[in-house]
């Protein structure tokens, strides 16, 4: 399947290879989550400590209060340090493969409380066992991307546990590549545009006061990309391509009855479903930076954490591309990255002070160092971002 799909390769495509290092940025480590490294991330982001408290309209020295939870600095250990309370951090799907990964790689730090935000409670409480994750650093709650209502309930059932949201982790997707017909969320969207970039949309903007209110000092809203839905690339041209077009499926609504179920208005294709949604994914990290950004501090990142050829990601695959492609990846394209170094790259973004910049699309080089990637020339353009924010936000009931 993977080599078939070779010979469908144009012969003139662009490629910008993913994995050069952008030598100005250094790696640090992955978990050094000091006091001082978070104020100097607060620090370049260009807020004094003063500053970021009159924007929150305090007075100085007043640490913002948060319903019966601990402030982020508290001035009180024995030795007289100060000390960061843990961060909060939901990771969408991380029942498996990434999300778990990166749940395993925070809760390590013993830093995070890591809320698993999946539609499996027991697969998901199972999986954290599993992986070691120690019960105190961990939290299940019910959230099912592919229903709108579920969305909405999660966010109040969040907000009621009185817990601060520190970080939001964007991760979970569905990829249904060999499906002949369209499959359908509970409010009749394209399942995996309506999972992977709706469920999501509606999931980032009702949590966004959440981050807006938190006193963690680096808060962040993390939305996974991929490489496959960038067309600057070998991997992104890779047939059916990724292309947006001019959202006129969208704009009808994605259900198939009186439009078509692919943004671009096409024919269903599965395999360029997903890749239209992660493009979405990328349009809506890069739309968010330039709403809020400035005004609440956020830190809004993308990335592609490297092909991680055995998650079940492809379990809607054939049994001969699942067998092949892990082999494929490693020795031939080079992209592979296991579940567990893939979980390290994403919990960087969660969590290193580094790693603060808004905007931005990250990826690794072979050296497993983090760089600032370019986009595809769709992946951003501010028109189309524009558009299907909007187009999105009255999908999903916020206009
Ligand atoms: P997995 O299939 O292992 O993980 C996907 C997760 O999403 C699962 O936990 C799954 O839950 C969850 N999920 C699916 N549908 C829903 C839903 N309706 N509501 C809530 N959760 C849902 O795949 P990966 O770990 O590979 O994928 C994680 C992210 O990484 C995705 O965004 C993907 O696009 C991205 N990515 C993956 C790459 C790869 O090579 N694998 C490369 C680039 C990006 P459940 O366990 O219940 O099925
Ligand atoms: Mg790809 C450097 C080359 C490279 C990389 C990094 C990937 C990543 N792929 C590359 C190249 C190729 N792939 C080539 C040359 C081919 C033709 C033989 C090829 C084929 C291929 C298929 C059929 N690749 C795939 C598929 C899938 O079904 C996967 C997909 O598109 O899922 C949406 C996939 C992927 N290749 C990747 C990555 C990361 C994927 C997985 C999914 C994702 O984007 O999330």
């Amino acid at each position: 399947m993977a080599l078939q799909a070779a010979s469908l390769l144009p012969s003139a495509v662009s490629i910008h290879k993913e994995g050069k290092s952008n030598a100005s940025l250094k790696e640090t480590g992955f978990f050094e989550v000091s006091v001082s490294d978070h104020l100097k991330a607060e620090l370049s982001l260009g807020l004094s400590k003063n500053k970021e408290l009159k924007r929150r309209k305090l007075p100085v020295g007043v640490i913002r209060a948060q319903t019966a939870t601990t402030p982020a600095i508290s001035q009180a250990s024995p030795e007289g340090k100060k000390t960061l309370r843990k961060g909060n951090v939901i990771i969408t799907g991380a029942s498996s493969g990434l999300g778990l990964a990166t749940a395993k790689a925070l809760a390590e730090t013993e830093k995070w409380h890591i809320i698993m935000a999946c539609r499996n409670f027991l697969k998901a409480d199972r999986a954290a066992k599993s992986a070691g994750i120690a019960k105190e650093n961990y939290t299940v709650m019910h959230l099912d991307l592919a229903s709108l209502e579920s969305v909405r309930q999660f966010a109040d059932n969040f907000r009621r546990s009185g817990r601060p949201l520190d970080v939001l982790v964007c991760n979970a997707a569905v990829y249904l590549p060999t499906a002949k017909e369209p499959t359908f969320t509970a409010e009749g969207f394209e399942l995996s545009v309506g999972t992977n970039h709706l469920g999501h949309f509606l999931l980032s903007r009702l949590l966004l006061d959440d981050l807006k209110q938190t006193d963690y000092p680096s808060k962040r809203l993390i939305i996974v990309g991929s490489i496959t839905g960038n067309t600057n690339t070998l991997a992104g041209n890779v047939p059916p391509k990724a292309n947006l077009g001019d959202l006129r499926g969208l704009a009808g609504g994605l259900n198939g009855i009186n439009g078509s179920p692919m943004i671009d208005g096409g024919e269903f294709d599965g395999a360029k479903a997903y890749k239209d949604s992660k493009v979405c994914n990328m349009l809506t990290m890069q739309e968010f930076h330039r709403r809020y950004h400035e005004e609440t501090g956020i830190t809004f990142a993308s990335l592609y954490p490297g092909c991680i050829a055995t998650t079940g990601l492809f379990r809607e695959h054939i049994p001969l591309f699942r067998l092949l492609f892990p082999p494929f990846q490693k020795y031939i394209t080079k992209g592979y990255v296991s579940e567990e170094e893939a979980g390290k790259r994403l919990a960087q973004v969660v969590t290193d002070p580094s790693l603060t910049k808004s905007g931005v699309y990250w990826s690794w080089n072979k050296n497993s160092a983090s760089f600032q990637n370019q986009l595809s020339q769709e992946a951003s353009d501010a028109e189309k971002a524009r558009k299907v924010w909007e187009i999105s936000e009255k999908l999903v009931g916020l206009a």
